[in-house]
């Protein structure tokens, strides 16, 4: 039987088994399944007229499948925002919209990872960055994502790092001895950006480690491309393989996490989600707390979205729930949050509740798809 065929059938009952292993690591299992599902959310905008629509509707796309000239109008429209003043006034380190996503990050840390309202905070905090990137400095381009995989075995030639004007900046100059997190091996960089966009710029922020999180301390963007780890934990295998294994929310998220408290997790130490942070590395992209002053971010947490999207929209019907507490390993132990508990992201976007941030072609706030 084709494998088309094979994808129309129950999709309820995928599993890795009904795949070739070379189609799973060429990442072609991967692009069959975005298809799918970008197919299935298009159909159910089939239709409207109002609202949401097939003629307006936003599609996110992959870093290399965007062409240059938006590439460079994405980093000047992130420089903007770098320039653009902070709604923090009272934060001194807060010098501007780009740093209050940091700041809001910081705040939420507690509640949004390994909890039941990881993936949906994210959706909603990427969303609101781009709407920032939008609205205040002009951006018209599609909204980018990055597919680890096509780099996991040389994130230095990505070209999202390559230092080309059409990247994010290249690489942080080599440190002997730096990285290493986690008993990983090493990164090649470390230091600050060599090259190409953001290396001139300054992380006002943090660290983690600091003594006072909002206090001002500017310093240079560093990075550590970290291969070893993205070849481990970031794969086409690896990233297929929580799409595939996941039945409901509650193994997605604790597969994409790598939560230990979930037997099927154990093993998959960073899993993907930390795979793409550390695969980046460095200050602040590998700081907990303070990531998103890394621009390249977003494009992860895109990915982290889309892999949502589309295990999502495989099986609209029945993936529409959460799972999980209001705060990080439920410690301390709080409530099962519900589809009516709000969102809060004051002050980077309205309060929303879970079942509104659901659905990206929802229409309040949503309307984009991943190709
Ligand atoms: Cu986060």
């Amino acid at each position: 039987m084709e494998l088309r065929s094979l994808l129309l059938l129950g999709l309820a009952g995928l599993s890795a088994g009904q795949y070739a292993q070379e189609d799973i690591d060429s990442g072609q299992v991967l692009l069959d399944l975005s298809q799918e599902a970008y197919d299935n959310a298009w159909a159910r905008l089939e239709n409207k007229t109002e609202g949401c629509t097939q003629q307006n509707v936003r599609i996110r796309k992959e870093w290399r499948d965007i062409p240059g000239p938006d590439r460079i109008d994405f980093v000047r429209a992130v420089n903007c925002l770098m320039d653009t003043e902070s709604l923090n006034p009272d934060l001194p380190g807060a010098r501007s919209r780009f740093d209050d996503f940091g700041v809001l990050h910081h705040q939420l840390s507690n509640y949004v990872h390994f909890s039941g309202s990881f993936l949906l905070f994210h959706r909603y905090f990427v969303w609101a960055y781009e709407e920032a990137l939008r609205t205040e400095c002009a951006y018209e381009g599609p909204f980018p994502y990055w597919n680890w995989g096509f780099d996991a075995h040389d994130v230095e030639s990505s070209p999202l790092f390559d230092g080309s004007p059409t990247s994010l900046g290249s690489n942080g100059e080599y440190v002997p001895s730096g990285g290493g997190f986690f008993g990983m091996p090493p990164g090649s960089g470390g230091g600050c950006l060599i090259e190409g966009p953001f290396s001139n710029r300054t992380v006002n922020l943090g660290p983690g480690s600091g003594p006072d999180p909002y206090r001002y301390n500017p310093r240079c963007i560093r990075r550590d491309l970290n291969t070893p780890i993205a070849s481990e934990w970031t794969t086409h295998r690896n990233t297929t393989d929580v799409l595939l294994d996941s039945t409901d929310v509650e193994s997605f998220q604790a597969l994409m996490q790598g939560d230990t408290r979930y037997p099927e997790a154990i093993g998959l130490g960073m899993a993907i989600h930390g795979g793409g942070h550390f695969a980046i590395g460095g200050d602040p992209g590998g700081d907990f707390n303070w990531s998103p002053l890394e621009p390249a971010f977003y494009l992860h947490h895109g990915q982290v979205d889309r892999l949502y999207f589309i295990w999502q929209n495989l099986d609209w019907e029945n993936r529409q729930n959460i799972s999980g507490t209001a705060t990080m390993y439920n410690r301390p132990p709080s409530d099962e949050l519900t589809l009516d508990d709000v969102m809060d992201i004051a002050p980077l976007g309205e309060p929303r509740t879970f079942r509104e941030l659901m659905d990206t072609i929802g229409e309040s706030p949503f309307c984009f798809l991943y190709e």
